[in-house]
Order: C-alpha cells, then sequence, then structure tokens
C-alpha cells in the first residue's frame, strides 16, 4: 500500500477539506463529493439510547444525493480510495458525533477492512486516531469499529488491527452477520464485541420464523458478544426480538437516521475552531 508510505501527510490533506455550516455540522467535499454525517440511535432493552450508528450522506456536485452503499462498492476493490472515502468518513461523523446531544455515549462507525490492515502495520494509524479522539473530548472506549464484508482480506491483519483497537479500549463489530460477507465462521475467528444481526434475519420474525435469529443470539452469546437486531420495521419484530433475547435494538420502527442536534461544548471549541469556515 504506497499511499501509505506517508499516513500524516494522507491525514491532514483529509483534515484540511473539514468545513462547517448550519445545516450540516461538519462536512467534507472531496472530488466533486460532499460528505456528511446522520446518526440512527441503538436502543437497549430498557428503551435508552445505548449509542448511534454514524452513516455517511453523499450528495453529487448538483446536490443530487449519491447511494453511500454503491459508492462505496464502486471503490471496494482500490484500497487507496476505499481507505481514504473511509477515513474522511470515520473524522466528519467523530466530529459531528462529538458536538452531538449524544456525545456521552457511544459510536458505532462502519469500517472496510483495509482500515484494520492499515492499523495493523502502522502505528501512526492508531496514534492518530486516539490522539484525534481526545482532542475532541471523546474517549475510545465509545468507539466501536463496525467491520463489514471481509471477501480477499487478509485474515491475519484484520485480527492485529482488532488487537491494537483493543489495547486502547475500542471495540468492534460485525455487521450484517447472516449476509453473504458475514459468516458463522468469520464470527468465531474474530470474536468481536458485538454481533450486528441483518436484517434479512430480523425480517424472518416477521413471519414467525424463529430458527435463524436465535442461532445467531445464541452465537454472539457463546463468544461473549452482545447482539444488535438490525433493521427493525414495525412494533411486532421489535417485541419479537425482544423475546428472543437480543441485547440492543436498531431500526425505523425505533429511530430513523438523522443529523443530531448539536449541543455547546467549550472544552473542546478552541481545538475544532479552525474548521469553522462556513459557519453563518
Ligand atoms: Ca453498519
Amino acid at each position: 500500500m504506497d499511499f501509505m508510505n506517508d499516513y500524516a501527510r494522507l491525514h491532514q490533506n483529509i483534515i484540511d477539506l473539514i468545513e462547517q455550516d448550519a445545516e450540516y455540522g461538519f462536512y467534507i467535499i472531496d472530488q466533486g463529493l460532499t460528505f456528511t454525517s446522520v446518526f440512527q440511535p441503538i436502543f437497549d432493552r430498557e428503551h435508552n439510547i445505548y449509542g448511534v450508528e454514524a452513516l455517511a450522506r453523499i450528495y453529487d456536485a448538483n446536490g443530487i444525493p449519491v447511494n453511500p452503499h454503491d459508492y462505496f462498492e464502486s471503490i471496494r476493490h482500490d484500497d487507496e480510495s476505499s481507505a481514504i472515502a473511509t477515513l474522511t468518513c470515520a473524522i466528519i461523523h467523530m466530529l459531528n458525533f462529538s458536538y452531538s446531544c449524544h456525545y456521552d455515549k457511544k459510536l458505532f462507525i462502519n469500517v472496510t477492512p483495509v482500515i484494520f490492515e492499515i492499523l495493523s502495520n502502522h502505528d501512526i494509524a492508531v496514534d492518530t486516531l486516539v490522539r484525534g479522539l481526545k482532542k475532541i473530548g471523546l474517549s475510545p472506549a465509545q468507539l466501536v469499529y463496525e467491520i463489514i464484508e471481509f471477501e480477499g482480506r487478509n485474515l491475519e491483519s484484520v485480527l492485529n488491527g482488532i488487537q491494537k483497537l483493543a489495547s486502547f479500549g475500542i471495540e468492534v463489530a460485525i455487521d450484517d452477520y447472516g449476509s453473504a460477507y458475514s459468516t458463522e465462521e468469520r464470527v468465531r475467528s474474530i470474536k468481536p464485541d458485538y454481533l450486528k444481526i441483518d436484517k434479512s434475519i430480523v425480517d424472518l420474525l416477521a413471519a414467525f420464523k424463529y430458527s435463524k435469529f436465535h442461532h445467531a443470539v445464541n452465537l454472539g452469546h457463546s463468544i461473549k458478544a452482545q447482539t444488535i437486531a438490525e433493521g427493525i420495521e414495525t412494533k411486532a419484530v421489535f417485541e419479537r426480538c425482544m423475546a428472543s433475547g437480543a441485547d440492543y435494538f436498531q431500526g425505523y420502527y425505533l429511530a430513523r437516521p438523522e443529523i443530531l442536534k448539536s449541543v455547546a461544548r467549550p472544552e473542546i471549541l478552541e481545538n475544532t475552531a479552525r474548521f469553522r469556515r462556513r459557519s453563518i
């Protein structure tokens, strides 16, 4: 990965692109695309907000929305673009989260496996992350990296990257468990802190088909992972997820992704003031 020879520069190039306005909060425009953040709450069994998953909203130069999933798919085989896009999103998500009303909760961020390989091979990447979190008033223990689509990656470096994050208290989740990329074998080798049960399995509960969901919850608990049911769209499915022993819950029925209300945090203002170029 040649682009990794100067990580400090790569990181600084992203930081230099950060802008801020009243509509989106912090955002980045890179190569004609605008990257912004929305957040979807994750609830515990008592219906408290446990954390939020950060999701990118991307717009082209004409302000037309670009589907984030399609965008990340289109650059999937290009490690450099994929790493830069993931880091770009992670940075604005952390900044927007740190000024949000949920800043003391957990922050779940989607991360491509190439990032774990970078973390595994370059100590500067972990140091930069931990220092960055401190500057914006977040603790590493609040961060959960959701690992998406593993196919074709070097498992050993991914595991090594996870280990490095764990040494700072940063947790990991396996995303979309039950979809093509996220298999039981992967879960057992990675032993994540959280297992996110894919919507395709959660949806089966609507038809009273419990076995895959129960299997996922048991698998999670057998490796001491907490389970998160994703994509809950109805009351009935939510109640069945609850009754089936899932630990946390996420989906449109409970809350949609949205821009979070920002709050004043004078203790970190000084460290982020230089991004306030477009504030109104
Ligand atoms: Ca996710």
